[in-house]
């Protein structure tokens, strides 16, 4: 952010602020609103946080969590509070159109209004004033802290402020195993000295699944749902409508399924087809070296990270999966060629 002392002159007397994040916000789209929401409130800013849609249970501990509005529940009132803003934060998602509804109505009637981006996501579309993008940063909830420091205002981060932040961090590095750096852990011994409970918060964010998730990740591991291919370093799990009805999956049940894949050494290739009422979802993960940020842009509309990316197929279930196997040998060399940056010693 180049003019961060024009920034700071803005956000030196009370504004409206309007947050808003990506449509089915995860751990970071939340973690990082609701840090920057405690952030800006004690500089004596109004603050609204708005999603596209809901977001899943096991983040609602989250203070604030409950005020935060949802547009495709209450599209009046996400509108107008955009509506009567000065400033709006866009946070971890990197173009207008990746927030729907809400991305519609602020390129629509929001043109007047300061906007601010702050994302880790590859390519950022330059459509606000002042931007914040590293594509090397862990979450969004890391750039926020680091944000706040470039403000100047380390001393306000409290226990509040940092266990959003950390939650965020922790769900985008599932706890530290992927995207970390120094900086990271730095930002991490900062938000334990704030007060944060790392460890009531991981135990918050990670052992609250239900039995229905727990037998229905049985059910993914156990049955013709999950195809290895040994040639290719590479496996699915693939769950249609019927499973869908079976165990009554809803949102966020499938959440973290597509990781246990990448369990098997030498798997650096995962993925977990859904057959959704009108789409077919992919989630893509790999470990190391391979990217599937590119497989999910080329051919399937979608994007992401290096090491997780999520993309969509208008075809049926079937096809897709089929699809999806003719694209592994393109992919053989770079799935099975030595890894170097997985190597220890
Ligand atoms: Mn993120």
């Amino acid at each position: 952010m180049e003019n961060i002392a024009e920034l700071k002159t803005l956000l030196s007397t009370p504004k409206k602020i309007v947050i808003v994040s990506h449509r089915n916000p995860d751990g970071d789209a939340i973690g990082s609103s609701l840090g920057l929401k405690h952030f800006l409130t004690q500089l004596d800013h109004k603050v609204t946080v708005a999603f596209p849609s809901e977001f899943p249970d096991f983040v609602s501990f989250l203070p604030e969590a409950n005020r935060i509005l949802i547009h495709d529940n209450n599209p009046d009132f996400v509108e107008n509070a955009l509506e009567g803003s000065d400033i709006i934060f866009c946070l971890d998602f990197n173009s207008l159109s990746r927030i729907d509804s809400i991305g519609d109505f602020i390129r629509a009637k929001c043109q007047d209004k300061v906007k601010v981006l702050i994302d880790h996501h590859l390519e950022p579309e330059a459509f606000a004033q002042f931007t914040l993008s590293q594509t090397k940063a862990s979450s969004t909830a890391e750039l926020i802290y680091v944000f706040i420091e470039m403000l100047g205002y380390e001393h306000l981060v409290n226990k509040e402020l940092g266990t959003c932040l950390f939650t965020g961090i922790l769900t985008d590095t599932g706890s530290f195993k992927y995207s970390t750096s120094p900086r990271l852990y730095q930002i991490a011994a900062k938000l334990k000295e704030a007060g944060v409970d790392d460890y009531a918060l991981q135990f918050e964010l990670f052992n609250a699944q239900t039995e229905k998730q727990l037998r229905l990740l049985s059910f993914c591991l156990s049955t013709d749902s999950m195809q290895i291919f040994d040639e290719y370093n590479a496996g699915i799990i693939v769950l249609n409508k019927r499973d869908y009805e079976y165990f009554n999956i809803q949102r966020g049940d499938t959440e973290g399924i597509v990781n246990f894949i990448l369990k098997i050494k030498n798997i650096r290739f995962a993925a977990l087809i859904t057959e959704q009422p009108k789409i077919v979802k992919l989630s893509l993960r790999s470990k190391g070296d391979f990217s599937v940020q590119e497989i999910a842009q080329k051919y399937f509309k979608g994007g992401g990270h290096k090491n997780a990316a999520g993309g969509i197929s208008y075809a049926p279930l079937r096809s897709t999966v089929e699809k999806f196997k003719k694209i592994l040998p393109e992919y053989k060399e770079a799935l099975t060629k030595e890894d170097t940056t997985m190597t220890i010693v």
